[in-house]
């Protein structure tokens, strides 16, 4: 095989291998995404040649992200992330084009990480349904967007999931004076036209729930969640589901003057871990995200924060800080390909793990204390292994 024909090869390899994550993802990701161009199939690779044929997802993640991804990330100076764009509270897209939010954040925080810079990120704004192709195809490194940890997205979509940044719940939302005013669980929405995004966890959850409970609906998807909460209030939709975080800062935003949006109390009916997502197989760079998640987690432990990290490099607490804040000898972030510095440039700039969460999640609603989401030392969930 030439190398032309080699590389034309690889290049219709990885479109039928997209159409198939695409399809992969029908299950809980059921998406308007299956485009590979239907005039590729004629092409073949050179009949005399064994066909290298990748047929698998997995494959198209070694072909689409050869090389280290960490290296061609620091070469190229930035670090592309996916965020949702829309998502109250997590990645939201101001006037001016900039991106605020939780997730948004911990963009920059990775950003700082790598680059000692937390501006130097170009976000993507993506729909549920284009996410993984968008990383699937390298035109983000990590996608740090809403984004569930399931055991399909793990293998057959060909992801890798980073830490737990944030404990969700798939709940429910109905307006009070549509006839939901006691509703509290799925079995009170029968014949109800639910509505939710599409390419989601949350379109099969509400299906197997509404199976479980015994009662038929009418489930009906849009491509982004604000076009749900349009026709939730426009009245199309009696029922949205999503995250509960979701439902509650759109509730905080969106919820008109003298109405009351009710979240059934009897839910969650899911388990959603949300945390950054990347490519399989990138351990380096999968190394630097999770280190950067776990470093805001430490941090907040020992009460490093973006006020006092300075002080704390100057006169580290203990001997983890001192590692973690690059005044010790025996610092690992050199290890990683970073500056000794890049935790203490990730506090410095963008925060600990409760500086971040309080600064966005707080303000519509949503509180650690007695949460999933509090740290271990508190009942709750948030935890990193020892920096050391
Ligand atoms: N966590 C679920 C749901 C993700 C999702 O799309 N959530 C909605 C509600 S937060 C969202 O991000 N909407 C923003 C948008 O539509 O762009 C998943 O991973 O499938």
């Amino acid at each position: 095989m030439t190398k032309n024909n080699l590389l034309l090869w690889r290049v219709l390899a990885v479109l039928c291998a997209v159409t198939l994550i695409a399809a992969a993802c029908g299950d809980d990701d059921d998406a308007d995404v299956t485009t590979a161009p239907t005039e590729t199939a004629a092409a073949e690779p050179d009949a005399a040649e064994p066909a290298e044929t990748p047929t698998t997802v997995g494959d198209v993640v070694d072909d689409t992200q050869d090389g280290d991804l960490l290296d061609t990330v620091l070469d190229r100076g930035e670090l592309n992330c996916g965020v949702s764009g829309s998502a109250v509270a997590f990645s939201e897209t101001q006037p001016d084009g900039s991106q605020t939010g939780f997730d948004a954040d911990y963009c920059r925080a990775v950003a700082a990480a790598l680059f000692g810079d937390a501006d130097a990120v170009v976000f993507t704004p993506l729909t549920a349904a284009e996410r993984f192709t968008a990383v699937q195809t390298g035109e983000v490194d990590v996608l740090i967007r809403n984004t569930t940890w399931t055991q399909s997205r793990d293998t057959e979509v060909g992801m890798d999931f980073g830490p737990t940044t944030y404990y969700d719940g798939q709940q429910l939302m109905a307006r009070e004076s549509a006839g939901f005013s006691g509703a509290s669980q799925v079995a009170d929405i029968a014949g109800a036209v639910v509505c939710t995004n599409a390419g989601t966890t949350t379109e099969q959850n509400i299906a197997d729930a509404a199976d479980a409970a015994g009662i038929s609906m009418q489930l009906t998807t849009f491509e982004d969640f604000d076009q749900v909460t349009e026709n939730f209030i426009n009245g199309a939709c009696d029922v949205i589901t999503t995250d509960g975080s979701a439902l509650v800062g759109r509730k905080a935003n969106q919820q008109p003057a003298g109405e009351n949006w009710v979240i059934f109390p009897a839910t969650p009916i899911s388990k959603e871990p949300l945390g950054p997502t990347y490519g399989q197989n990138q351990s380096r760079f999968a190394d630097v995200v999770n280190w950067t998640v776990y470093a805001t987690i430490i941090a907040d432990e020992k009460g490093i924060n973006s006020g006092n990290v300075d002080d704390m490099a100057a006169s580290p607490p203990d001997a983890e800080a001192a590692r973690l804040l690059g005044a010790a000898d025996d610092e690992q972030q050199s290890n990683m390909g970073l500056a000794p510095d890049a935790f203490r440039q990730v506090i410095a700039q963008v925060g600990n793990y409760d500086e971040i969460y309080s600064r966005h999640l707080n303000p519509v609603g949503l509180t650690r204390e007695g949460s999933a989401n509090a740290g271990w030392l508190d009942g709750g969930l948030i935890y990193a292994p020892p920096a050391r």
